[in-house]
C-alpha cells in the first residue's frame, strides 16, 4: 500500500486525477500505481484481485489477479428497463459476475480488467447513469425508500434524493476527462470544490430518505438521513433529520463502534440542500484528519457534542430546526410482491438473493430481468426498476393490463422465489464478501444460503418455521448489510468464525450487542438452538426474537435502546 496518507494523496491528486491516466495506460501491470488506488474510489471503482486465487498465484510469483469492481451512482437505484438493457449488455461484456445490487441501491460490477476499465465506463455513462462519487470521502449514492406504495410521496422524495445528490456530487472535472475524453480546460486540476474543498471529507459521508412505515433504508445507519413526514392529506410536509449514524467498528478496537443517528429536528422540503450542505461542511471542517477510523460524523459528534453540531448547521445553513415530529416505522425489510401504489400503479417486489443476478448453475435471472425489461421497454409507458436498500429490485409502475404477462416471466425464470422462501430467507441480507471484497475475514454471500438451510432447521425443530425472524451475515466488522440492526448478525471475524450478534428490533432502531464472540457454524447453531426453546416457551404474544433476548436479559441494551457505546463494553 502507498506510503502517503490518504489526506496527502487527495490534496496532490490535482482534484482526483493523479496519475491514473498513466496508471491505466501501463500494460505491465492489471493494478494501477499506489496513490491512483485510491484516487479511483471517487471516480466509483476499486481495485480488487480474486481472493480464491489470491496463495496459489504467491507460490507461482504471479502477480495478484487484479480486477476492479464499478459501482454506480443511482440515487434510489432507479433505473429505466432501456438503461437496465445496458447494464445488462455491460455485465455481460465486461464483468465477471454479473449484476450486483447493493445495500445502498447502487449496481456493481466485479471482475472488470484493467484494459477495459475505460470501455466500461464509457458504456455506463452512455446509459446516462455515472459512477462518480459512488466510493471515496464524498457523499455516496443517496438511498431512498423504494417504498411501492405510497407512490406520490415516493416521487417526491426520489426527485429530493436526486437533486440533493447532484449538489454533493464534486466540482472537478477529473471524471470527465480521464473516462469521457473531455478536453482540458485552463484550471483543470485545481477547480474550485466549494462543498469539499482540496482535501474532500475527512471519510466516506451517507444520506438516506425513509417514508415511514418503511424504514427499509434503515435512516438511523445513515450519517445524515430524512425521515419524510407526511399531513393528514398525505402530502408531504417536510422531514425529520437524523444525524450520526453509522454501523462500521474495528474487532478489539473499543474506539470504533456502529451507532444509531440522533433525530435533531424537523425542516421543511425547501431547506434539504442547505442542511445537507451544512451538515457536510461542518464535517468537513470539524471532522477527525489524523485518524482515519475515527473520521466518520458518528465519532465527530461524540467528539464535539451533538448540541454543538447541531448549533453549527443551524449557523452554517440560516434554517432552524423545528422540533421532531412523531414518527413511526413498521419494519425495515422489504414487502414482496403486488402491491398497489396511492396512484392506482402496480409495483412487483422480487426478492434477489444478497442482490447477485446471474446466469449461474441453472439460475437464469439476469436472462429473466432482460426478457422483462425488453417487454417493459416496448410496451411503454413509466415503467421503473427499482433496486431496494435491501438488494431485492421493484419492478414500478406497471398498469393492470401489464401484470399477468410480467407475472408469466418471473415464473419462466425462476424469479418467483419470494413465494415459497420462508420469512427469514426473505429477508436475510449478506454482503459481498469474498471473493471481491480485500477486507473480508469470513465468507458472507457465499455462506448466507447454506447458513439460512441449517438455520432453518433449528427454527424448525421449534416450530418458527414461519417466524419472521431478521438475519444478516457480514464478512468483517464493517458492517456492509447493516448487520449491526439484524436480530441475528453473524460478523465475521476469520474464516468459518464469526461474533454472534443478538438484539436488534425489526425496525432498525435498535443495534443488537456481542454474544459470543469469535465462534464457528455448530458453536453458532447450537448457542441459538436453546435460545429458540426459551423464545417458543417464554414469549409474549406476538414478541419478536430480537425483542425477547433483550426483554429476558439474554443481552443488555442500555435504556435508551440507542446504544452508542463501544462493542467490547457491552460483552
Ligand atoms: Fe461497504 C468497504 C461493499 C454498503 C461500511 N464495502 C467496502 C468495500 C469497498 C471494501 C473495501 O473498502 O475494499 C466492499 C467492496 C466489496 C465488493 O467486493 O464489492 C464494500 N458496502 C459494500 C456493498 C457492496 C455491500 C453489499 O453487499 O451490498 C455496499 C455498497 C453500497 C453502495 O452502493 O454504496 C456497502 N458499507 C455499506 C454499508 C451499508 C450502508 O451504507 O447502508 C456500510 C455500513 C454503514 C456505514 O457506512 O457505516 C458499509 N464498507 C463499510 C466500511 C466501514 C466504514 C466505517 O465507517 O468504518 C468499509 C471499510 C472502509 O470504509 O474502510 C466498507
Ligand atoms: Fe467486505 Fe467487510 Fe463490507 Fe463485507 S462487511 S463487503 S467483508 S468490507
Amino acid at each position: 500500500m502507498s506510503t502517503h496518507s490518504v489526506e496527502d494523496i487527495k490534496r496532490q491528486s490535482g482534484r482526483l486525477r493523479g496519475t491514473l491516466l498513466a496508471s491505466l495506460a501501463n500494460p505491465v501491470t492489471g493494478a494501477l500505481a499506489e496513490d491512483d488506488q485510491t484516487l479511483i474510489k471517487y471516480h466509483g471503482s476499486y481495485q480488487q484481485d480474486d481472493r480464491d486465487v489470491r496463495d496459489e498465484r504467491r507460490r507461482q510469483k504471479l502477480e495478484p489477479d487484479h480486477a476492479f469492481m464499478i459501482r454506480t451512482r443511482t440515487p434510489g437505484g432507479v433505473v429505466t428497463p432501456a438503461q437496465w438493457l445496458k447494464l445488462d449488455a455491460i455485465a455481460t461484456t465486461y464483468a465477471e459476475r454479473g449484476l450486483r445490487i447493493t445495500t445502498r441501491q447502487a449496481f456493481q460490477f466485479h471482475g472488470v480488467i484493467k484494459r477495459d476499465l475505460k470501455a466500461t465506463m464509457q458504456a455506463i455513462n452512455a446509459a446516462l447513469i455515472d459512477t462518480l462519487a459512488a466510493c471515496g470521502d464524498v457523499n455516496r449514492n443517496i438511498a431512498v425508500a423504494a417504498n411501492p406504495y405510497l407512490s406520490r410521496v415516493h416521487a417526491a422524495v426520489q426527485a429530493q434524493a436526486e437533486a440533493l445528490s447532484k449538489h454533493l456530487l464534486p466540482n472537478s472535472r477529473a471524471y470527465y476527462e480521464i473516462w469521457l475524453d473531455e478536453d482540458k480546460i485552463g484550471g483543470s486540476g485545481e477547480e474550485d470544490e466549494p462543498i469539499y474543498g482540496a482535501t474532500y471529507l475527512p471519510r466516506k459521508f451517507k444520506i438516506g430518505f425513509a417514508v415511514p412505515p418503511s424504514n427499509d433504508v434503515d435512516v438511523f445507519a445513515q450519517d445524515l438521513g430524512f425521515i419524510a413526514v407526511l399531513g393528514d392529506d398525505g402530502t408531504l410536509l417536510g422531514y425529520n433529520v437524523s444525524i450520526g449514524g453509522g454501523m462500521g467498528a474495528t474487532h478489539g478496537d473499543a474506539e470504533t463502534y456502529p451507532r444509531i443517528a440522533d433525530v435533531i429536528g424537523f425542516v421543511s422540503p425547501e431547506h434539504v440542500i442547505a442542511i445537507a450542505e451544512a451538515v457536510v461542511t461542518t464535517q468537513r471542517d470539524w471532522g477527525n484528519r489524523e485518524v482515519r477510523k475515527r473520521a466518520r460524523l458518528k465519532y465527530t459528534i461524540d467528539d464535539r457534542g451533538l448540541g454543538n453540531f447541531m448549533t453549527e448547521v443551524e449557523r452554517r445553513s440560516g434554517v432552524s430546526f423545528s422540533e421532531a415530529q412523531a414518527f413511526d416505522f413498521a419494519h425495515n425489510a422489504d414487502r414482496f410482491g403486488w402491491q398497489q401504489g396511492d396512484d392506482g400503479l402496480w409495483h412487483l417486489t422480487l426478492r434477489i438473493v444478497s442482490g447477485r443476478i446471474w446466469d449461474r448453475d441453472g439460475v437464469r435471472h439476469l436472462s429473466g430481468l432482460r426478457r422483462i425489461a425488453a417487454r417493459l421497454d416496448a410496451d411503454g409507458g413509466a415503467p421503473e426498476f427499482r433496486l431496494t436498500p435491501n438488494q431485492n429490485l421493484l419492478i414500478a409502475n406497471l398498469d393492470d393490463s401489464q401484470r399477468a404477462s410480467i407475472d408469466r416471466l418471473v415464473v419462466e425464470y425462476g424469479l418467483d422465489t419470494h413465494v415459497s422462501a420462508s420469512p427469514l430467507r426473505k429477508t436475510a441480507l449478506a454482503c459481498v464478501a469474498l471473493p471481491t471484497c480485500g477486507l473480508a475475514m469470513a465468507e458472507a454471500e457465499r455462506y448466507l444460503p447454506e447458513f439460512v438451510d441449517r438455520l432453518e432447521q433449528r427454527l424448525a425443530k421449534h416450530g418458527l418455521d414461519s417466524n419472521d425472524l431478521h438475519l444478516r451475515i457480514s464478512g468483517c466488522p464493517n458492517g456492509c448489510s447493516r448487520p449491526y440492526l439484524a436480530e441475528i448478525a453473524l460478523v465475521g471475524k476469520a474464516p468459518g468464525r464469526y461474533n454472534l450478534m443478538l438484539g436488534a428490533d425489526h425496525r432498525g432502531q435498535r443495534l443488537n450487542t456481542l454474544y459470543r464472540e469469535n465462534i464457528d457454524e455448530t458453536t453458532i447453531l447450537d448457542t441459538l438452538d436453546p435460545l429458540f426453546g426459551r423464545y417458543v416457551a417464554e414469549r409474549i404474544d406476538d414478541e419478536r426474537f430480537g425483542d425477547f433476548v433483550v426483554r429476558a436479559g439474554i443481552v443488555s441494551i442500555d435504556s435508551t435502546g440507542s446504544r452508542t457505546l463501544p462493542l467490547e463494553l457491552i460483552a
